[in-house]
């Protein structure tokens, strides 16, 4: 790999990004680099595309401090206009990485080097000075399951592997961003340097892009967010799919007290986006910790009765749960409207008056492909017809978009080309291969959502009534239960597992504990997140939302889902709307308070449902849930498990045990 070296770089503690830190070091004569990286002549940068002369002075110096490290062929500074937009668009089929979905108005297919599809959780590191400020210490020597740590000077000497002349042959591209409406008080600005053009198409759906944003940056602080692909040109080894990429050396790095990400190898989705995940949430929890606020893995909803009344909820759901279904779903009980304010992220903060508000800080829906269809998520459907980047779908051949799901959706003449190219899929012939990979998403404006909020961009955020959990949980767990009070809330979301997904690298269904939904996303070490929940219960004239749990994978014996869910979620919500307003409709169980009988309204479903195997709560189940959560808090939680969470276990205990 060109640029290999391998240096001691000892960290200046300073705010300083990675390159300035190799140059204080070559200054020093600590530290040898390739002539490539030595000899950097005081060259003038080949701007193919903006000014660096205009770039606010901080941006500029981080602009160029990279292009020297990572050694472009050219520079191209993001405007975020539409004349840009068509150029990146041409560039993108010319090099055979998008291409035109001439069924729909500006829709574009890319699919990935199959070793490139979806997070990879094992190579993303936060790099601090104190291991503890990161993770919790398992006990006995167990891996932590709660992030990744490295040491600065490991991860210094990771990053130094890497970047050097990584962007050789290649355009970096200059993205300012702002998560969140550009100007609000609470959003947060981002430059990220990367020399994958699909990055740049698709930041422009999922962020505020372009010279706006330089506008209201000024001279302050900003997230420095480096990517790459790792595939410099000339290639040096055969690339697939026309999607460069580097699993070998694939790195997605934080490195919180520089305020910078650096990430390596991956162009797909939570990779390489570096606002959503990278930033809005590991660092975006630091940040939240830090001033007080949240920065949650949760969609936001508006939900509003045939009275006019109107609550939102923020709902927390491990990846691929159903956060984008239930933020966009048409209620399937009359006189209940929804609307949509985000899908994925929640920064939240309670306003003077005690209230919790939230904002949605992402302009796009990244959202998962399969089982979206009319019949699930008709809102989905219509916001990805026009101004859409889908990834790893399958084509039809009258130049539409298919999935599993669309089945009852495609005309019966035409042909599907799998997302692996097999241009004659059929679901009978492909041996179980599904034509669309389980990750294949769509990547569109949150904009043309037929739902969203009036208020979704409202810079104050939306007042939040209540916050849920839920998982996909196949046995044992109802649909729906209440917290007794926000520190058992609280427990409920510490003690959160489900199913593992596509969305990450995890093989098989295995029943994994995702506290919070924010296992893949902790900025910081989850008993000090715990505490900062906590926290909020001993701070006077807080408005504390109440908190649920729901669950809407169980199964039966059949294997099949007892809850027939999505638009039916709306009866949920309707019963958590009424309770917010004090309705006395449940009954205390072993595990929170339930519906009680009646008051969820069942009227007009279509399909019987078996509320006694859906709401049951067997007691064998319950034991061993309790001997597991006990033994993950105890096992990887250790010394830093708050005592009110183990205090909410033994009651928990106490309660199953007269089940
Ligand atoms: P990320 O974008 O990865 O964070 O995922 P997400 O939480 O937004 O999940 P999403 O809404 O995209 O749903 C993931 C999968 O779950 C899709 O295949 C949905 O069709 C399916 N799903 C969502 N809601 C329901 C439901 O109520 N019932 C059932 N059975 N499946 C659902
Ligand atoms: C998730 O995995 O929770 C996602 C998709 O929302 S990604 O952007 O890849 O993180
Ligand atoms: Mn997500």
């Amino acid at each position: 790999m060109p640029g290999t070296i391998k240096t001691e770089i000892k960290p200046t503690g300073k705010n300083e990004g990675l390159s300035t830190q190799l140059s204080t070091q070559l200054l020093k004569g600590t530290t040898k680099l390739p002539k490539s990286v030595l000899v950097q002549p005081k060259r003038s940068f080949r701007v193919i595309y903006g000014d660096l002369e205009r770039l606010p002075h901080r941006v500029r110096h981080y602009v160029e401090e990279n292009a020297r490290l990572c050694q472009p062929d050219s520079i191209h500074i993001c405007d975020g206009s539409d004349k840009e937009n068509d150029l990146l668009m041409y560039i993108l089929q010319k090099d055979g990485i998008l291409k035109r979905l001439p069924k729909y108005d500006n829709c574009w297919l890319s699919t990935t080097d199959p070793a490139d599809v979806a997070r990879v959780e094992k190579k993303t590191f936060m790099s601090t000075k104190l291991k503890r400020d990161t993770i919790p210490t398992p006990k006995h020597g167990a891996d932590c399951q709660l992030g990744n740590w490295m040491s600065l000077e490991d991860m210094d000497n990771a990053l130094n592997m890497r970047f050097p002349d990584c962007m050789k042959g290649r355009t970096m591209y200059v993205i300012p961003f702002s998560m969140g409406p550009v100007g609000s008080p609470l959003s947060k600005i981002g430059i990220e340097l990367t020399d994958s053009a699909y990055v740049v198409a698709s930041m422009r759906v999922m962020t505020r892009v372009g010279s706006k944003v330089l506008g209201v940056l000024n001279d302050e602080e900003f997230v420095k967010c480096l990517h790459s692909v790792g595939s410099p040109l000339p290639l040096s080894r055969p690339i697939h799919n026309n999607w460069p990429c580097n699993p070998q050396n694939t790195i997605i790095a934080h490195i919180p007290h520089r305020n910078e990400i650096c990430s390596f190898g991956s162009g797909y989705g939570g990779n390489s986006l570096l606002g959503k995940k990278c930033f809005a949430l590991r660092l975006g929890s630091i940040l939240a910790k830090k001033e007080g606020w949240l920065a949650e893995h949760m969609l936001i909803l508006g939900i509003e009765n045939e009275k006019g009344q109107k609550k939102y909820i923020a709902a927390a759901f491990p990846s691929a749960c159903g956060k984008t279904n239930l933020a966009m779903m048409n209620s399937s009980l009359p006189g209940y409207k929804i609307t949509c304010v985000g899908d994925d992220i929640a920064w939240m903060r309670f306003d003077s008056s005690g209230k919790l508000r939230a904002i949605n800080p992402e302009a796009g829906f990244f959202g998962v492909a399969p089982g979206t269809s009319m019949k699930t998520n008709p809102n989905a459907m219509k916001t990805v017809k026009s101004n859409t980047i889908f990834t790893n779908v399958a084509q039809t051949s009258d130049g539409g978009f298919f999935w599993e799901g669309m089945e009852d959706e495609i005309s019966k003449s035409v042909t599907i080309e799998s997302w692996l190219g097999d241009k004659n899929w059929s679901k009978e012939d492909s041996e179980g291969k599904p034509a669309a990979h389980p990750n294949s998403r769509f990547c569109t404006p949150a904009a043309q959502c037929p739902i969203m909020d009036p208020a979704w961009e409202s810079t104050e955020g939306v007042p939040i009534d209540a916050i849920i959990f839920g998982g996909r949980r196949p046995k044992g767990v109802p649909l729906v239960y209440e917290a007794m009070n926000w520190q058992h809330g609280v427990f409920m979301g510490a003690a959160m597992r489900s199913e593992s997904t596509a969305a990450a690298e995890h093989a098989g269904k295995v029943i994994m504990h995702d506290p919070f939904a924010m296992r893949p996303f902790f900025g910081y070490n989850f008993g000090d997140y715990l505490k900062h929940w906590l926290s909020f219960q001993d701070k006077p004239n807080l408005q504390l939302p109440r908190i649920y749990h729901v669950n809407w994978f169980r199964k039966d014996a059949n294997n099949h889902f007892i809850w027939p869910g999505f638009g039916e979620n709306a009866r949920v919500l309707d019963w958590v709307f009424r309770r917010c307003d004090g309705e006395d409709s449940a009954d205390m169980s072993a595990i929170g308070y339930v519906p009680k009988q009646g008051t969820l309204n069942l009227s007009g479903l279509k399909e019987e449902v078996d509320l006694k195997e859906l709401f049951s709560l067997p007691p064998d189940f319950w034991r061993d849930e309790v001997v597991a959560i006990g033994k993950y808090f105890d096992e990887q939680v250790n010394q830093d498990l708050p005592p009110q969470i183990l205090d909410e276990l033994e009651k928990l205990k106490q309660r199953v045990a007269a089940l």
